[in-house]
């Protein structure tokens, strides 16, 4: 790769108005002789390519040990990718969001767990956004211990010259950034090859870990004894046809989901029988509540009313709308019993709000509260944290919604692709002629994307 000059770049990067000179007002009213805004780089080929060189040269001189490039979005990712074809680097893709259900991996891309990742990143003004970067990276198994930058923004408009010189400056002395908090090492990390692809875990080996909650740790273990990762949403009006439901289909499943309050016959002596069925046929029933109120009315919720949830219902979900206090009330009286709640990360419905920074907000909602958070309702993977499970609604064979909103996608899908733990399927067994035949049927797709997500496709 040829020697970029320095002096000739910032001359180019003026030319094309990606650096001004003159006087500029910042967002805190201070004035500055050095506006900075690298966007417009990808209309400039040769100069995204003097960019890329530039950048990459820094870490060779500074000796970076890396597995894999990752571009902060979305400026600096055509820069990684320049960097990674010309240099025949791995490199992975950050998701800066991720609108659709069900579609997202946070990091897309090949890697093994303890890899180290370099973070390239155009312009820097606090490096809040490397070091969120670094913790999506994080997320995923994977060391963060450097970060190249191109130019930091605060120091370039914070010199009282307007010369290139000085721009030259910043560029040579400022664009090697240790994110700060990341648990990597800073001690540089020796290149291995990567000979082992990333472990996944079984739900069995998921069952036994240090951190896992109890009702996490019994539902996995429920999950590998019936060979069943099937959770039957029981969507029916009447207690004596759930109860019918629950007899023929108990054997397939590991968790059946109730909406209590769409039975015209409600009784506590129902709640009993439930109880009963569930614990001869070895699974837990999870009361679809969705509660979304203050800590103190879904403590009451919970606990009391007709329908006394806590007394039957081994876990029960919330929206993080309100804030930690839904999971603080809940907990309160869910805790003492053993009981386990799921927050729901994203949803199956079209047009769902649920997604991008609000699905992350709950992700770390639940990692405050893990004691009590079991996992979530989700469309895929949102954590790579073994404790948590996920658990996927909006599941039929064939492809396609309702006419009110609700997105299938298939057990294939769910388990395989998208790394969730659990399908829930209500109509597509409800519906069906056969409905313990369709449990089988389902039981089986689930069982069998989860086998081949271990590698284990042939068994
Ligand atoms: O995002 C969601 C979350 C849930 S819990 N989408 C959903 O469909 N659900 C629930 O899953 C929904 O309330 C219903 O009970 C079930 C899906 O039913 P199906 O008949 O569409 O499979």
């Amino acid at each position: 790769m040829a020697d970029v000059s320095i002096d000739s770049l910032i001359l180019k990067l003026h030319d094309v108005n990606a650096v001004k000179f003159g006087e500029y007002k910042l967002k805190s009213g201070l004035l500055t002789p050095i506006y900075i805004d690298l966007r417009v780089l990808v209309s400039h080929p040769a100069l995204m390519n003097q960019v890329s060189s530039v950048i990459y040269q820094r870490a060779k001189e500074e000796n970076l040990q890396f597995h894999s490039v990752c571009g902060v979005p979305y400026t600096a990712l055509p820069l990684a990718t320049i960097i990674c074809s010309r240099n025949e680097l791995p490199m992975l893709i950050r998701r800066k969001e991720a609108k659709d259900y069900g579609t997202k991996k946070m990091v897309e891309g090949s890697f093994c767990e303890g890899d180290t990742c370099l973070i390239i990143e155009d312009t820097v003004t606090s490096g809040s956004s490397i070091l969120e970067t670094a913790e999506v990276l994080h997320k995923e198994g994977l060391k963060v211990t450097d970060a190249i930058v191109l130019m930091d923004r605060e120091q370039a408009e914070r010199i009282n010259a307007t010369t290139a010189q000085s721009v030259r400056k910043f560029i040579l002395d400022n664009n090697t950034f240790r994110p700060k908090k990341t648990n990597g090492s800073d001690a540089p990390v020796p290149k291995k090859p990567c000979v082992e692809p990333k472990r996944i875990l079984s739900y069995a080996d998921r069952a036994e870990l240090p951190k896992i909650h109890p009702l996490a740790s019994k539902l996995l273990k429920i999950m590998e004894e019936k060979q069943s990762n099937l959770c039957v949403s029981a969507d029916v009006t009447s207690n004596k046809e759930l109860l019918q439901l629950v007899e023929s289909v108990g054997p397939k499943i590991c968790m059946l989901k109730t909406h209590c309050d769409i039975l015209k016959d409600f009784t506590e002596e129902f709640s009993q029988k439930l109880q009963a069925e569930a614990e001869e046929h070895n699974f837990l029933i999870f009361e679809d509540r969705k509660f979304a109120d203050i800590g103190n009315t879904v403590k009451h919720q919970y606990e009391g009313g007709v329908f006394r949830i806590s007394s039957w219902s081994h876990i029960v979900n919330a929206h993080a709308v309100p804030g930690p206090g839904v999971v603080k009330g809940l907990s309160a009286v869910g805790k003492p019993l053993g009981r386990g709640c799921l927050l729901i990360a994203q949803m199956s419905s079209q047009g769902s709000l649920a997604s991008g920074e609000y699905t992350q907000a709950v992700v770390k909602m639940a990692e405050e509260n893990s004691d009590f958070v079991i996992g979530f309702i989700c469309g895929s993977k949102v954590t790579g944290k073994p404790e948590f499970l996920h658990m996927t609604p909006g599941v039929q064979i064939k492809a396609g919604g309702d006419l009110m909103g609700q997105q299938y996608t298939t057990p294939e899908d769910v388990i395989h692709n998208k790394g969730s733990d659990i399908i829930i399927v209500g109509r597509g067994i409800l519906e069906a002629p056969d409905r313990l035949e369709a449990a089988e049927f389902y039981r089986k797709a689930g069982w069998d994307a989860y086998k081949r997500r271990l590698g284990q496709s042939d068994q």
